[in-house]
């Protein structure tokens, strides 16, 4: 398989299935499912030549297993990072003591003052290993580690969620439970 179009199709899928599904006039549920057969079909119909087995491929060989399919494989979404407004309906669960989010300089002093915000997506985004912190901020430039007093949160009554791919996602991270 030709890493650089399963590459590319996995950047086309974070587009329809987190971002804007209108691009190939796709409907999502309020839960971010896809149908599968309606994915392939309008993929193909905007130009992307995929069929059904490419798909699992991409999907079981994702470097970060962005997406699922459900449990009879007719529908597929993305784990995590959507802009969208849908809801992942994850249980909430308790975390780790200790989170980390990989984040760049230029925004330390906002987070400071702020927190940790969504920005544009529906969560912020931790991760249980700084490792994968680092490569998260260093798609930004020199990383910068925070780690998050994710216990002390939880016991103050706020959320968390540990997405299918592991990933850990809250609502707002206030600057006093983060460690610069
Ligand atoms: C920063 C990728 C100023 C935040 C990754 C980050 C992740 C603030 C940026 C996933 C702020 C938002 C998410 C505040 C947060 N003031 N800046 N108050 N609060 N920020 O991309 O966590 O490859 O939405 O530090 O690997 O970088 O797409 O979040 O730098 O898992 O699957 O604002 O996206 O995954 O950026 O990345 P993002 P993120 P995928």
């Amino acid at each position: 398989m030709n890493e650089k179009i399963v590459k590319g199709i996995s950047k086309y899928l974070s587009l329809v299935l987190r971002h804007a599904p209108e691009t190939i006039q796709l409907k999502l549920d309020e839960n971010g499912w896809a149908l599968v057969d309606e994915l392939i079909e309008k993929l193909n119909l905007s130009g992307q030549q995929i069929d059904l087995s490419l798909l699992k491929y991409v999907v079981e060989n994702n470097d970060k297993k962005r997406f699922t399919f459900n449990e009879d494989e007719t529908k597929i979404r993305a784990n995590q990072g959507h802009s969208i407004d849908i809801e992942l309906a994850l249980d909430a669960v308790e975390p780790p003591e200790i989170l980390y989010h990989g984040t760049v300089a230029k925004y330390l002093d906002n987070i400071k003052i702020e927190g940790l915000q969504k920005m544009s997506r529906q969560h912020v985004h931790l991760s249980k290993d700084k490792e994968t912190a680092i490569i998260v901020g260093s798609r930004r430039g020199s990383a910068q580690i925070l780690s998050i007093n994710a216990t002390q949160m939880y016991k103050d009554g706020y959320k968390f969620y540990l997405s299918e791919n592991k990933v850990w996602l809250t609502d707002v991270v206030p600057a006093k439970y983060i460690v610069f």
